[in-house]
């Protein structure tokens, strides 16, 4: 049960105590005595610990919160900004100790120090461990990760001094030989401590747990399996034939639930990188008329924006979520998805424009009409809109700015193309058991077929011939006003018109000969393609702005 094979690793969890609290009480000292709840809509979400002492707990109800806090203050937590903000400072503080960081929501981080560990180790004498120890340590393991571990827990005292110092911010940590040892660790003495836990009390530990239900990544609906068969405490569960697990989870489950039952978790720090998606989701009374329906999505898109914009990336797809309310039969009241690509282009600008805007909110209407008959009675409960796909944006300024003129000029050549990949709407599984994992959270996209059907059903077809064009008047812009002017046949290279010749000059000669040479090879494809539009001016509109009289 125990190797020492799997006693290799060192392992930090860190928790940031009472998080969207401490910010607030970091922007506002003058909270930092007070009883302070983090509000949103009607739930206490955090709150200090001034405030814990009087029994307010994390996710109370603000009524019930105020019955046994009549002092106690509220602040707003909705807008997440701040508390992201100092959730990656933090992250990137801990990357200082290791490369192998991996977030864990807002707040918690996994360290993997096994590396800075192995390097501390030949320079240190006899070690002492910092912090709290768990457990009967009475017969410690010899294979080395009792030194190990102590050692980590100088690493840890000395990381979360520096979260103190830099940020201003009290954690918690937990170090062990594994992530579920680590994370549960972390929880065992609270606020600003840490704890270290050795292999062989990690069974101990786990049998310290309240319930199968605590035990991280367990999960709601196996917790809820589990009680099914009268399972609820760890010990039952450490108990349990395998063979029955299995029938009650299915094999893989049951192996998975096993091994985190005894403390076994073998799974690695992984390094985080950006979110494979960013969402945004409301609640709300039950909404019946459409136009309001386009209020609130136009809510929830501008705060998404602000999400994309701080990210940097370009998204790719966009799903919005809708939760319907079925008064004869509340439990059918799922969630229920759609999600379409969409252009690019729409996020060229620095800022969104409000043109681009009112497209993505028509291509949101067409989702939400794919899941809601507006033409019949409805009521919805819940609405979500999120970005996933992403792609970076070119990271040179100079770069952007030469290609963001570069794609313009292209999109007249490639106009059909991508107007086609614009919107293509398609159904991914509809509940929320599916959007809750990120593995599942896109299906695939039907290529074409469905978009054409999408705009025949439903006699869209103007409204997406408006999605994806953009750039029209501007490329025609640029193209008029475009000078013959020819390269130097000596050293200088001419900026050709379409290109802001502040950033030509910054390239590279044989990028500036590329430049120019695509000016001119767009220049005489123009010239062809005004000469064909030309000749039947009265069903292409694109000429209109390509040739004024
Ligand atoms: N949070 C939330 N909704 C929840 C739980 C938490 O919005 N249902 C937010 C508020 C918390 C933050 O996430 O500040 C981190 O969650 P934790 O569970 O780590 O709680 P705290 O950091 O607030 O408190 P603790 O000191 O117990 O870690
Ligand atoms: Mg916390
Ligand atoms: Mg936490």
């Amino acid at each position: 049960m125990n190797n020492v094979n799997d006693h290799l690793r060192t392992i930090i969890h860190v928790d940031i105590d009472c998080f969207y609290a401490q910010v607030e009480m970091i922007k506002n000292p003058s909270l930092m005595n007070l009883p302070l709840g983090i509000q949103q809509k009607n739930i206490v979400v955090t709150s200090n610990y001034v405030a814990r002492q009087y029994g307010v707990q994390k996710c109370m109800k603000i009524s019930d919160a105020r019955k046994i806090c009549s002092d106690l203050v509220l602040v707003n937590g909705e807008d997440l900004h701040d508390y992201r903000q100092m959730s990656y400072n933090v992250t990137a503080c801990l990357r200082n100790y290791s490369d192998l960081v991996e977030r864990l929501g807002l707040d918690e981080n996994f360290l993997d120090i096994t590396h800075l560990v192995k390097e501390k180790l030949h320079s240190n004498g006899s070690i002492n461990s910092f912090g709290n120890v768990f457990g009967d340590t009475s017969m410690l393991c010899d294979c080395g990760c009792t030194e190990r571990l102590k050692l980590g827990s100088q690493i840890a005292q000395e990381i979360r001094d520096r979260l103190r110092n830099e940020l201003g911010l009290t954690t918690c940590a937990g170090i062990a030989h594994n992530k579920l040892i680590a994370k549960i660790a972390c929880s065992k003495n609270k606020p600003n401590k840490q704890t270290i836990v050795f292999p062989n009390c990690a069974y101990e530990l786990l049998l310290s747990l309240e319930s199968v239900a605590n035990i991280p990544w367990l999960g709601h609906v196996t917790a809820q399996l589990l009680a099914q068969h009268n399972i609820t405490k760890v010990e039952e569960l450490q108990n349990t034939s395998i063979d029955l697990l299995k029938t009650i989870l299915g094999c893989d489950r049951a192996k998975f639930v096993r091994d985190l039952s005894l403390g076994n978790d073998l799974s690695p720090v992984k390094i985080s990188g950006k979110p494979q998606s960013i969402g945004i989701e409301d609640s709300c009374k039950a909404i019946s008329i459409e136009k309001e329906i386009e209020e609130k999505l136009r809510q929830l898109l501008n705060r998404l924006l602000v999400l994309v914009a701080e990210d940097g990336r370009i998204p790719k797809t966009l799903k919005i979520t809708v939760r319907k309310y079925d008064k004869h039969n509340s439990h059918l009241s799922g969630r229920e998805s759609r999600q379409c690509n969409i252009s690019t282009s729409l996020f060229n600008n620095l800022k969104m424009t409000e043109v681009n805007k009112n497209k993505l909110i028509s291509i949101i209407m067409i989702l939400f009409k794919k899941i809601v008959d507006t033409k019949k009675t409805f009521h919805i409960t819940l609405l979500g809109l999120s970005f996933t796909k992403f792609v970076e944006k070119p990271n040179t300024n100079i770069l952007k700015k030469f290609l963001s003129r570069n794609i313009e000029v292209q999109s007249v050549t490639d106009f059909a193309n991508t107007r086609e990949e614009c919107c293509t709407p398609t159904k991914v599984a509809s509940t929320s058991y599916v959007l809750d994992s990120p593995e599942f959270e896109l299906g695939p996209i039907p290529k074409r077929g469905k978009f054409q059907k999408l705009g025949t059903k439903r006699n869209l077809t103007n409204d997406l011939d408006d999605i994806e064009a953009p750039s029209k008047l501007k490329v025609a812009e640029l193209r008029l006003n475009s000078s013959d002017s020819l390269p130097d046949t000596n050293h200088n290279i001419s900026c050709p018109p379409n290109v802001n010749e502040e950033v030509f000059r910054e390239l590279p000669r044989e990028v500036q000969v590329e430049l120019w040479e695509n000016y001119r090879q767009t220049k005489d494809r123009d010239k062809q393609l005004i000469s064909r539009l030309g000749k039947r001016t009265k069903t292409n509109s694109i000429l209109h702005y390509m040739i004024h009289k």
